[in-house]
């Protein structure tokens, strides 16, 4: 027996006792009390994904790790698809190890020999060209461009009623600084043909369409006309390094401001058409109702002649980054809102940030200027004073005058979402380190 023990009569441990127990009853009911104040209320179960009221950011898949790529998330791995985590967009710049995957065949290309590699203009031009690698980077003057490559159906897993597709979250999308050579000059010295009306671009992938539509390899084009061509890079360094294979190494087209569909990866054939492309991936695949915001319903689309265009420039997106509502932030303490917003229609002009879910707005700072079709930064100080629940809202203004709106939108290939982004923010009180 020790000392102590001994010492204490039995009358002074069955005091001591019942006071602690006395206590300790104290103690548990006050705890009690005070984590039931901390549960939700609404014991209602929420969505992580989907349409739900505060949907999970990214979408659920598991990490995944692929040849020189970050753990990423993944959507499906035949063909390979991959969804970067919110955190990485926390820079302005999406690092290439970071940057989302998307491929639509199966028979990706995994090396690509550059002593052998070509890239060919063909078609209704006079002089046609097979360009080396060191062709592309020695005889031609090299260009950058920042700019924002964003899947059609980046988001697309909020669509109600849901839509067939890859059900991704918000992180179908990336910006990058872009350098390589001008589509117009390539167009240039192949000397396009008077009449021409297209220019067609094919990667180097090839494998089983969606059945019946006979597309066993990827093509899409664009109008010889369109503005767009005119800031068209095709792409030898992402960020200043070669690109990652899954990202289209060697060249890849970038069309800032445009949809990602058309940022040809592995690109390998340029052809200049002299009649409209009718291919599946533009006839069929990639098209939007030519409605304000590309919006429909299923009933008109039941109904048939709902008209269609192919999909272009990006709607103007704003989002919240950081906090990202996993973690409870202390009341009375500020903490700076930062996101990222962009447009495909120009430059951001104005960010607005709300913590009472949309209804009154401040404005954001913005951060430094990339180029109109770059990732821009924004970040609002915010000190909220109660402990509560907010809905923290973003949204963004382009220079066209665009307004992220609060209305989801709806068409059957899950595009052009950018409905105003929700974020919950839970505050709560910092105590006296009591419920620690
Ligand atoms: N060769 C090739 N290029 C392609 C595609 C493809 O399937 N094959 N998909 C396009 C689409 S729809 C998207 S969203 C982007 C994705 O680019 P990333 O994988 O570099 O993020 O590539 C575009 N370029
Ligand atoms: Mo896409």
């Amino acid at each position: 027996m020790e000392q102590w023990q001994r010492k204490v009569s039995r009358r002074d441990a069955l005091r001591l006792l019942s006071a602690a127990g006395g206590l300790a009853m104290v103690k548990w009911s006050q705890a009690r009390a005070s984590v039931a104040e901390q549960l939700p209320v609404n014991q209602q179960i929420e969505p992580f994904t989907g349409p739900g009221p505060n949907p999970h950011w990214n979408s659920v898949g598991p990490y995944v790790n692929e040849p020189q790529k970050a753990p990423l998330i993944l959507l499906t791995d035949r063909p390979v698809q991959l969804e970067t985590p919110r955190s990485y967009f926390r820079s302005v710049l999406t690092p290439n190890d970071a940057f989302y995957v998307r491929w639509h065949l199966p028979d990706i290309p995994h090396r690509v020999d550059l002593a052998e590699w070509r890239l060919k203009v063909e078609g209704n031009v006079d002089k046609p060209q097979t360009l080396s690698f060191s062709d592309l980077t020695e005889k031609f003057k090299p260009v950058s461009v920042t700019a924002v490559n964003q899947c059609s159906g980046n988001s697309r897993s909020r669509f109600q009623p849901r839509v067939a597709g890859g059900q991704w979250g918000n992180g179908a999308m990336g910006n990058a600084v872009w350098t390589g050579v001008r589509l117009r000059e390539l167009l240039d010295a192949a000397g396009v043909k008077q009449g021409s009306v297209q220019v067609q671009f094919q990667g180097l992938e090839t494998g089983q369409g969606p059945k019946g539509s006979g597309s066993n390899v990827f093509l899409k084009s664009l109008e010889l006309s369109d503005s767009a061509l005119d800031e068209a890079v095709v792409a030898y360094l992402m960020n200043g390094e070669p690109l990652p294979m899954l990202n289209g190494f060697p060249l890849r087209l970038v069309v800032p401001g445009y949809f990602a569909t058309y940022w040809m990866k592995c690109l390998t054939w340029i052809r200049v058409l002299g009649t409209p492309d009718e291919n599946f991936w533009m006839k069929t695949g990639y098209r939007v109702p030519d409605t304000p915001r590309g919006n429909t319903t299923p009933e008109e689309m039941k109904a048939g002649g709902v008209r269609t265009v192919a999909i272009s420039r990006m709607p103007v997106r704003s989002f919240l980054i950081s906090p990202d509502g996993s973690s409870k932030i202390p009341a009375g303490i500020s903490v700076t809102l930062q996101g990222i917003a962009f447009s495909g229609y120009g430059k951001i002009v104005k960010v607005e940030a709300s913590e009472d879910g949309a209804k009154t707005w401040r404005e954001a700072r913005l951060g430094q200027d990339h180029g109109a079709y770059s990732f821009r930064t924004w970040e609002v100080v915010w000190t909220p004073k109660i402990a509560a629940s907010y809905t923290v809202a973003v949204r963004a203004t382009d220079e066209k005058g665009h307004v992220q709106p609060d209305e989801p939108v709806w068409n059957p290939g899950g595009y052009l979402w950018n409905r105003i982004e929700k974020q919950e923010i839970v505050v709560g009180k910092v105590s006296g380190g009591a419920s620690r």
